[in-house]
């Protein structure tokens, strides 16, 4: 990784962090439509495997992947419109949370039906073969999530077909409140079908981020799906309505040690790379801005409910 892409890296995973923060006050004072799903400890997992492909790949997040959609361009002014429903906000108020897509900036719709997205990245992984692009696309999915059908119909065929397609492997201690071991047999990367597996320490950005570039070599280069497993951890709840009491407050202090932002900063450090010492400062005065701005912007009219339903692509 260069000088740049780290500051760049690094400014996407603080934007998350603080970005996250703000919604999280918003939740507390009553103002979004519904619940905030966090990624805190989890930034590293989300932004640097998204920071590792080209502009040209496509990716589709999950909830918890909010850091991809920035890396992707997307803007803190859309998510607080988006959270707070508003008629300006990218689904111009009928979705609440960061479920919206932007096929321009790479970008397919999170859904909550967990696993769905695999086989549809399957599917625009083989969009891109049938076209001869030279493209991949990425997708996540945590521990619970891969325990669907879906998880093992998409990875299976993303497998048998040989698909530019990487699927990140968020394990991250627990799927709501049940642990992986009550759910699953063994490790995540059991899970790969065949396909070519990586498990890293999620929380370490630089890692994340090399082991994200090799499966994107490997995809480009015909090898077939990669199955990139990130070891982290949840350390907030389910969302913010969950108080995560079914935790162990020790397992949450061993893994504050490990917070991907300031081991990311070390990082850095030992290259003598700093970030602007006023990152911070300058992120939270425009996401103060931006949430204020969407907290003034219009609500959606009902006469509006009907449209932009249908895709108005030409195929
Ligand atoms: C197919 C499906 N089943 C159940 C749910 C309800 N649900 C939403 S989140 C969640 C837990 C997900 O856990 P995990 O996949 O480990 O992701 P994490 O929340 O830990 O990031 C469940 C069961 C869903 N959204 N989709």
């Amino acid at each position: 990784m260069d000088r740049d892409t780290a500051l760049r890296l690094h400014e996407a995973m603080l934007l998350t962090r603080l970005a996250e923060e703000r919604l999280v006050k918003l939740f507390r004072q009553g103002k979004t439509l519904g619940s905030v799903y966090r990624s805190l400890g989890q930034e590293a997992t989300a932004c640097a495997t998204a920071m590792a492909l080209g502009p040209e790949d496509m990716i589709a997040p999950l909830i918890r992947n909010l850091g991809s959609m920035f890396v992707r361009g997307v803007t803190p002014s859309e998510i607080f419109l988006q959270y707070l429903g508003r008629a300006t906000g990218p689904s111009g108020g009928r979705e609440h949370n960061n479920h919206f897509g932007s096929v321009e900036r790479g970008i397919i719709a999170p859904t909550s039906m967990l696993g769905a997205l695999i086989p549809v990245m399957a599917g625009v992984a083989l969009s891109f073969r049938q076209r001869g692009e030279r493209r991949v696309a990425m997708t996540w999915i945590g521990d619970g999530g891969s325990s669907t059908g879906a998880f093992y119909e998409g990875l299976n065929f993303a497998v048998v077909q040989k698909l530019p397609l990487i699927v990140v492997g968020e394990s991250n201690g627990y799927a709501f409140s049940t642990p992986p071991d009550r759910q699953m047999a063994g490790r995540m990367s059991l899970r790969s079908q065949g396909a070519f597996t990586l498990t890293v320490d999620g929380n370490d950005a630089a890692v994340v981020f090399e082991a994200a570039a090799q499966a994107r070599q490997r995809c480009l280069e015909g090898k077939g799906p990669v199955f990139l497993v990130c070891e982290t951890f949840r350390r907030s709840g389910h969302a913010e309505h969950d108080d995560q009491r079914y935790v162990d407050p020790a397992l949450l202090t061993q893994w504050a040690a490990k917070d991907p932002l300031p081991r990311f900063e070390a990082w850095m450090a030992l290259r003598g790379w700093t970030p602007d010492p006023g990152l911070a400062a300058r992120i939270e005065a425009e996401l103060l801005a931006s949430s204020d701005a969407a907290l003034d912007a219009p609500w959606p009219q009902p006469d509006r409910l009907a449209t932009g339903i249908f895709s108005t692509l030409k195929t």
